[in-house]
């Protein structure tokens, strides 16, 4: 795991950090919990947290409890905390305050092995809980409601002078396809349409339904989506897929927009409709901005 650990004695990180690393965990060791807490929110990586209660200049208990919010909304994280001072009230205010779990300062190896193993299953159990409910099974692409927050927080990092291009895709008469070459060619073809997207370097891509797509491009214009729109477009004319009769073709139709400060995403899809509409309308297999 990787694992931060805070205490006000160095000599004390040194002792823990001594039972971790040679256990093959990583260790990155604070005597400052701001420093700490700033850490473990830029580093996704981190799975555990070690804190005493006693630290400074933020104490081991607002630690756990702003260490705790940060993990709710994205990731996995065990907050253990340690005391010398193991007693009920201090036990139940660590628990209370969003620890997973308490034990005495200095932890004896075996002990803190033993915790690590069961911080190592939990933290285990909910990634793959996190990324059963964000993916969608058939591409492997955000689902819907995933990209959503992912495209908000996005919206969010960018900030108001950002910029963040947004690319709708629907498969042409995709019914077609289902109906000439069976439901499994079309499952190829959503799965090899959503692998273009997925291609995408620094795009978030989510499938929104049957054979509708998104990609969110932080950072770029409309122009630029504009840009890559149309190189997917063409990229989806060369795709192939095996049926029984031969190799199938397909087309998709794009709708391109950009988003604009103090818009949510469901506004910002909301425009690439609209544009994705036009492009179906205006004959199919083209962009539209
Ligand atoms: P248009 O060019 O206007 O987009 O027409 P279309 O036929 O692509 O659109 P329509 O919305 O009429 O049809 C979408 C079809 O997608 C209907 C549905 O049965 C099919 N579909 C939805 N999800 C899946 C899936 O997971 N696999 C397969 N094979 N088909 C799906
Ligand atoms: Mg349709
Ligand atoms: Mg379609
Ligand atoms: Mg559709």
């Amino acid at each position: 795991m990787h694992i931060v650990v805070v205490d006000p004695s160095r000599v004390v990180l040194k002792v823990i950090s001594g039972l971790l690393t040679p256990r093959g965990h990583s260790v990155d060791a604070f005597t400052d919990s701001r420093e700490a807490l700033g850490f473990v929110t830029d580093n996704a990586s981190v799975t555990a947290l070690i804190t005493s209660l006693e630290v400074r200049p933020i104490g081991g208990l607002e630690l756990c409890w702003s260490a705790r919010l940060l993990a709710d909304a994205h990731r996995p994280l065990y907050i253990i905390t340690m005391s010398s001072a193991r007693n009920a009230r201090n036990l139940a205010e660590a628990l209370d305050s969003g620890s997973d779990d308490f034990i005495d300062k200095p932890p004896g190896a075996e002990e803190l092995y033993a915790r690590l193993r069961a911080a190592e299953r939990l933290t285990g159990m909910q990634r793959q809980l996190i990324r059963l409910a964000e993916t969608d099974a058939l591409t492997g692409l955000l689902n819907r409601r995933a990209f959503l927050q992912r495209v908000t927080e996005a919206t969010d990092r960018v900030g108001a002078h950002g910029r963040l291009g947004m690319i709708l895709v629907d498969i042409d008469h995709f019914k077609s396809i289902n109906d000439q070459h069976g439901h499994d060619v079309g499952d190829a073809a959503i799965r090899g349409v959503s692998q273009e997207l997925a291609e995408e370097a620094g795009g978030i891509a989510g499938r929104l339904g049957g054979e509708e797509f998104a990609l969110a491009l932080p950072g770029r214009s409309l122009a630029d989506a504009e840009a890559t729109a149309g190189r997917l477009r063409l990229r989806c004319t060369q795709l192939r897929f095996k049926g029984s009769r031969g190799p199938v073709q397909l087309t998709a139709s794009f709708g391109v927009s950009e988003w604009s400060e103090g818009e949510t995403v469901v506004g910002l899809l909301k425009r690439a409709d609209i544009a994705l509409y036009e492009a179906k309308t205006g004959g199919r297999n083209r962009v539209v901005s």
